[in-house]
């Protein structure tokens, strides 16, 4: 008998009423049981396991280790026990790794406030009490007010779907609840099903002992050599040097580990063919998940970049295996790299070199049934004397469903979350006060290391609490306001990446009728970490807190932005570039001109030509962007931003481009005369006289006569705006529809937004204003042909009119957008959540900025002709 089950054997009182109960006693439930008893509260912990180590308990497959460097994948909260435990590889093994979980749990203590062989049944919220009710599977019964689920995110396994599944006479083997005095498979025909991490890392030992080996494949992963070996020399200097610093650099780095400085800026299409091949040769000697996603700036975000690398991968599947049938089964196709989460083995590939080794593809020779003997696929039967399930896990929320959590008013967690998760920092739930998840979904968790994300969330969430005691609350639950943003933000993250692209349990993909959703948050602990940290700066930030003297909510959402505009804008501050308005006019131009050229470049398109077209005074220059194909499109007139006194053809370039490939029209963008050389209403004058010819010449640029889009951006919108109005008045020529985006209307700075949003989003209200003032005089400021608000807006072409949440120019927009209504045009009024005035036109730069483009485009179409 295990020290573990005396302790149980001695210690099976359970207090009826303690301040927190934690469910799970590994990596999490171990530091929340120590945590609490620091701060003198009282705490039981509850494990269905006969001994701690969580995920590391259950999982004893043959080659179980972890995927995150041991040296950094542990506890970092107490010094003295970072000094007393040494790793002995850099990837430790389940045994070594468990035995550590059990070393902490001993050195503190732990196990006299965790209950084994116990499942939590059932927890209710009583909300007279204000309490939580919890029932185990041994009859206990708990009151608390405290209730912290830390159960993992990998801990309860996937039902097995396959037909036949109980037939089988032989032995049955899950991975993730190996048996524990292990499994000897000599002489022994075995098959493997599922080649996800666990398959990975337990194919090669598993072949090594059995006589016949055969691997039933359904999708080849991407999987790279941990070259596992002693502890990195780098990491074992930097920790001898300053533990303290390194630690910290982990807390603060994006996966939860300090090694942010080895990313690159080289974007995969822009690399040759010598740097991709050096970026993959890296990746694949470094040993590290870190580096897959590293290997150019752009893999995890671009797919032709992601498509650069996973072809070198394939190359090097078929150098290493043999067999060239095998070999090109082994090659992954149907996902991006690294939007399954990839793994790192240990002579996984060259195993299927081995003569008694075979490879099953299902996805060629799919299972029919598993009988009594073997295994049937459609083209053959197959006889074993053990089969090894590697299925994976109902992940991220699984674990948590399972039990009958019930908050207020009787909804529990599972019903609350039956069409998705959702949570507000992965932390907590409404509907459920004084609940926390550790690692829950639409946290970092398995995106990053997971001890690091752990100790993150139990020190928050022990903070929180003692917050709450020491200002007189007894409850705190997120309102539906910040969950919702939350639940949007943690979208928005993942959109920006390749990630939700996958069926992958990251997207609950591998579970039959689980909703799919990105799960994980994807921003990386230390965004994640400055998010908490100001969620509580604010005063509890989206939380209401509850106590006998009343309740306080500061309600609101923590990150507002768009992820990748948040760090376009914190790069940009950090350049401390002079603001424009300071600049002469020229200067700005130069400064335009210099950082257009640094811009990808935009998509490509049919062709591009360059041209003149009369203007009110004198020619002005075009560029006609064609889609691929000969035959006539719709053309669209488009003038560009930069508030009428810079920008050109170029600064707008690859916008037109990305309207072009998207609409599939032929887009006229129109170099319109600028201030202050030429004063309002120059640009007016020009933009009429282009859309006239434009229309007149739609036969020449390939267009469709008739079928006429007026477009343009900021100052541009302006222009489109008043062109549409002026032709209108005229009775010529036809515009189909009008595409605004991000328009001046009237440029009254009075506006809300012009306050808001007048600092820190890009374009300020000082900017505006010294544009205003280079571009039109004060008395002419209510002439319609600037301030279209003013005109007359019945019978104008239907409108898709963009606003951004965070432009002073947002309210302008607004009101358009509704005067347009008012006045009986159709509209289809996008509202840019997250946006500045710039991110839209940013193509490949702000890449959130491409879902409303799309959907921008998407309404444009229903206002043109069907193919
Ligand atoms: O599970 P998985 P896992 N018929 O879901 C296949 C962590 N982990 O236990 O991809 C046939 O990844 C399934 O096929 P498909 C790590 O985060 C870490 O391996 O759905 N096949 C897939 O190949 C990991 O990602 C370590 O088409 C079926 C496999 O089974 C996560 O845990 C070690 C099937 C399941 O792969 C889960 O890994 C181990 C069916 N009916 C795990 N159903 C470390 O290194 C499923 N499959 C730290």
């Amino acid at each position: 008998m295990s020290l573990a089950s005396d302790e149980v054997t001695v210690r099976r009182t359970v207090p009826p009423e303690v301040d927190a109960v934690v469910v799970g006693a590994g990596f999490a439930g171990l530091y929340l049981v120590h945590r609490f008893r620091q701060m003198g509260r009282s705490v039981i912990a509850f494990d269905t396991a006969d001994d701690v180590g969580g995920t590391w308990y259950w999982n004893r497959y043959p080659g179980a280790r972890c995927d995150i460097a041991t040296t950094d994948y542990c506890f970092s909260f107490d010094p003295e026990l970072e000094r007393e435990w040494t790793w002995s590889e850099k990837y430790a093994t389940q045994p070594e790794i468990l035995s550590y979980l059990r070393y902490v749990a001993d050195k503190h203590d732990l196990r006299r406030d965790i209950r084994f062989s116990t499942r939590v049944t059932s927890a209710r919220w009583d909300e007279r009490a204000r309490r939580w009710k919890l029932e185990t599977d041994r009859g206990d019964l708990v009151t608390c007010r405290f209730y912290i689920m830390a159960t993992g995110c990998l801990s309860m396994p996937k039902d097995i779907d396959i037909e036949g599944a109980d037939r089988f006479a032989g032995a049955v083997y899950h991975t993730s609840r190996w048996p524990h005095e292990g499994v000897d498979f000599t002489g022994k025909r075995v098959a493997v099903i599922g080649t996800g991490s666990s398959g990975i890392q337990s194919i090669p030992l598993i072949a090594a002992q059995a006589a016949r080996l055969t691997v039933f494949q359904r999708t080849p992963n991407f999987t790279f050599p941990a070259h596992n070996g002693p502890p990195r020399p780098e990491t074992v200097a930097a920790l001898a040097a300053d533990r303290d610093g390194y630690r910290e650099a982990a807390r603060n780095s994006r996966a939860g580990v300090p090694l942010d400085h080895l990313a690159t800026n080289l974007l995969g299409e822009v690399a040759t063919p010598e740097q991709r091949r050096e970026r993959f040769e890296w990746a694949w000697e470094r040993g590290e998940l870190f580096a897959l996603s590293a290997i150019f700036a752009d893999v995890m975000i671009n797919p032709r970049s992601n498509d650069i690398a996973a072809e070198l991968y394939r190359e090097r599947v078929r150098e290493i295996v043999k067999n060239p049938e095998t070999a090109e089964s082994l090659c992954p196709r149907d996902h991006y790299m690294g939007t399954k989460r990839p793994c790192l083995d240990t002579n996984y590939l060259a195993t299927y070199n081995l003569p008694h080794v075979r490879l099953i593809d299902l996805r060629k020779h799919p299972i029919a049934s598993i009988t009594e003997k073997g295994i049937d696929t459609v083209d053959e039967s197959l006889a074993f004397d053990a089969i090894v399930y590697a299925t994976g896990f109902d992940a991220m929320t699984g674990a948590l469903v399972a039990v009958d959590v019930a908050g207020r008013d009787g909804v529990t967690l599972e019903e609350k979350w039956k069409d998705g998760a959702s949570t507000y920092l992965g932390l907590t739930t409404t509907g459920f006060p004084n609940f926390f998840t550790v690692t829950g979904p639409g946290s970092p968790s398995v995106l990053c290391n997971m001890a690091a994300a752990i100790e993150q969330h139990v020190d928050w969430l022990t903070d929180c609490i003692a917050y709450l005691d020491a200002n007189g609350f007894d409850t705190i639950e997120p309102t539906e306001t910040a969950e919702t943003g939350w639940t949007e933000h943690v979208r928005d993250c993942a959109e920006i990446t390749l990630l939700p692209t996958a069926s992958s349990w990251y997207m609950g993909a591998n579970v039959p009728g689980k909703p799919r959703m990105f799960y994980v948050y994807t921003g990386g602990l230390q965004a994640y970490r400055t998010a908490c940290d100001d969620v509580v700066r604010s005063g509890y930030l989206g939380f209401r807190l509850d106590g006998p003297n009343g309740a306080v909510c500061n309600n609101g959402i923590i990150c507002q932005l768009q992820p990748d505009v948040a760090m376009l804008l914190s790069a940009i501050e950090k350049l401390n570039l002079p603001p424009m308005e300071t600049m002469s006019p020229d200067a700005a131009r130069v400064f335009t001109t210099a950082t257009a050229a640094r811009r990808p470049a935009g998509p490509r398109v049919g062709a591009v030509r360059d041209g003149l077209l009369p203007g009110s005074a004198g020619d002005v220059r075009y560029r006609l962007y064609r889609p691929e194909g000969a035959d006539p499109v719709p053309v669209i007139a488009y003038f560009h931003g930069g508030g009428w006194v810079i920008g050109d053809l170029d600064s707008d370039d690859p916008l037109c481009r990305d309207l072009c490939v998207r609409s599939g029209a032929a887009v006229v963008s129109v170099d319109y005369r600028h201030a202050p050389e030429h004063r309002f209403p120059a640009a007016v004058d020009d933009a009429l006289a282009a859309v006239r010819w434009i229309a007149a010449h739609a036969f020449e640029l390939g267009g469709i006569p008739g079928e006429l889009v007026v477009a343009g951006w900021s100052a541009g919108a302006n222009l489109a705006a008043g062109v549409c109005q002026a032709a209108n008045a005229l009775g010529g020529p036809p515009i189909r529809a009008q595409l605004l985006i991000t328009p001046v209307i009237d440029g009254d700075t009075t506006r809300p937004s012009y306050q808001a949003n007048g600092a820190g989003y890009g374009l300020t209200t000082a900017l505006l204003g010294w544009l205003y003032d280079h571009y039109i005089d004060r008395g002419d400021r209510e002439d319609p042909r600037f301030a279209v608000l003013r005109g007359r807006l019945a019978g104008l072409p239907p409108a898709v009119l963009v606003t951004a949440q965070f432009d002073p120019l947002r309210d302008e927009g607004e009101a358009y957008a509704e005067a347009l209504a008012r006045a009986g045009v159709p509209v289809h009024h996008i509202r840019a959540r997250g946006h500045i005035h710039t991110s839209l036109t940013m193509v490949d730069v702000a890449l959130s900025g491409a879902r409303v483009r799309a959907e921008m485009i998407e309404a444009l179409r229903g206002l043109l002709p069907r193919e």
